[in-house]
């Protein structure tokens, strides 16, 4: 049953990524990260207790208001129930005024090396191919994103760099509204691939076409089931990896087995991280102290 399908899995509720963005916050710190850590939240998504533990991160916190797509749209579709919830990544775009370039990341990630490098690329939209080997239709398996590196079809919204940009943002809006976007299982992310692929002069001129990153920036743990190889061949490049589907600070989940070496991993950074006492100081702090025992 679709609607079955849809429901699968995780139910959103507050303070459930909390862990997640504290982990990343220590990761980031680890990885002497020199750009602070701006975490973006609804504030009906964080209890007062969770905004006081992030206050002792050394992270920034910007509350927003949840962003509703135009349009019509069959929330019931999407894989996930909390699908839904990324749609409020798109106020990203309204930060034009504050930031010049921003690196959007997933709370269920980890960064293992620092990637400040990224902010001087050429401006554009960049992200990694999505690893669609998992999905349901077979024609999806067979066209995996991670094996056309030159030009892939699909990325992974887990990740991105983005300029910020008021009129983007009207014209995403303006989009949805008049039903031009065809929203799949995947939200956002979804739009995002339709209206920055390329393929569509209505929807992005040439210069505005995403462009590839390697998926080492978005290592989603299920590229090692579905292409071991490829993930042995480049774990020790990985930058970025991302815990997609069962979350490691679900503890007991049946999904780890596979992953008790990348769980592990994730707990060691979680509890390797002390809170700076002073937050928000990433940019300019002393490095990180050595991990406590
Ligand atoms: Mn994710």
């Amino acid at each position: 049953m679709p609607q079955e399908m849809a429901r699968r899995g995780s139910t959103w509720r507050p303070d459930s990524y909390l862990m997640g963005v504290q982990a990343l916050a220590r990761s980031l710190l680890a990885a002497q990260a020199q750009h602070p850590l701006l975490v973006m939240y609804t504030p009906d998504s964080l209890s007062l207790e969770a905004v006081a533990a992030l206050q002792l991160e050394a992270c920034q916190l910007l509350p927003v208001e949840r962003y509703v797509p135009a349009g019509h749209h069959d929330a019931g579709q999407y894989k996930l129930q909390l699908y839904g919830e990324c749609w409020n990544k798109l106020r990203i775009w309204e930060l034009e005024e504050q930031y010049e370039r921003l690196a959007y990341l997933d709370a269920d990630m980890l960064v293992l090396r620092n990637i400040d490098h990224l902010f001087a690329l050429p401006p554009g939209f960049y992200a990694a191919p999505d690893c669609t080997a998992g999905r349901q239709s077979q024609a999806e398996r067979d066209a995996c994103p991670l094996f056309s590196p030159e030009r892939p079809h699909y990325f992974n919204a887990g990740f991105f760099l983005v300029t910020p940009s008021r009129a983007e943002l009207a014209r995403f809006q303006s989009l949805l509204a008049a039903g031009a976007v065809r929203i799949g299982g995947y939200a956002e992310q979804d739009l995002l691939n339709e209206v920055l692929h390329g393929s569509r002069q209505e929807f992005s001129a040439p210069q505005d076409t995403w462009r590839p990153l390697p998926h080492t920036f978005n290592a989603q743990k299920g590229i090692r089931r579905h292409h071991p190889q490829l993930w042995r061949q480049h774990w020790h490049a990985v930058a970025v990896v991302h815990y997609t589907d069962a979350k490691p600070w679900q503890e007991g989940h049946s999904d780890h087995a596979e992953y008790q070496d990348l769980v592990q991993l994730w707990w060691r950074v979680f509890h390797s991280g002390r809170p700076a006492l002073t937050g928000g100081s990433a940019a300019r702090g002393p490095p990180p102290p050595a991990p406590s025992a």
